[in-house]
């Protein structure tokens, strides 16, 4: 058995698709460990979480895209569960996510020169699911 942080990022939350994610998760036999809606979250939060773009040209946007609105975030368990998410979810630009995952389902390609909205978020290794999990879930904020 394995744990993933995941989250439905501001996007998923305001265009109310927080059932249908939900919906596929349980659908596909994860676990639902841990779940939050977080109605704001710290610059700070975000700049760890993603601690290893905050460098690139376009951290910015995305973390005013993350700051945007509420979030959810969640801890999911299950065999594989780390892989089988990031299968779940999809490529992370919209337009490369194949139809059946939930990027590909439901987010479109961004407009030049803005952020890409794509919904979901899912940790990408057992150390960042580890670090993530730590993060949200056992820190105070
Ligand atoms: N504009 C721009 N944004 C990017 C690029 N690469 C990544 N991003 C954004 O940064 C976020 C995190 O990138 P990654 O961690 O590489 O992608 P991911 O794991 O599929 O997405 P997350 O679930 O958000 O971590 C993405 O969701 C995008 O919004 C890029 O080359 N250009
Ligand atoms: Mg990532």
């Amino acid at each position: 058995m394995e744990e993933t942080f995941f989250m439905i990022k501001p996007d998923g939350v305001r265009r109310g698709l927080i059932g249908k994610v939900l919906e596929r998760i349980e659908r596909r036999g994860f676990r639902i460990e841990r779940l939050e809606l977080r109605s704001s979250v710290s610059q700070t939060l975000i700049d760890q979480h993603y601690e290893s773009l905050v460098e690139q040209p376009f951290y910015p946007a995305i973390r005013d895209f993350m700051m945007s609105g509420p979030l959810v975030v969640g801890i999911l368990s299950g065999e594989s569960a780390i892989a089988s998410w990031r299968q779940m979810m999809g490529a992370t630009r919209p337009e490369e996510a194949l139809p059946g995952t939930i990027r590909g389902d439901f987010a479109q390609a961004a407009p030049l020169g803005q952020t890409i909205q794509n919904i979901v978020h899912g940790s990408d290794s057992v150390e960042s699911a580890a670090r993530e999990i730590a993060l949200w879930f056992e820190k105070e904020h």
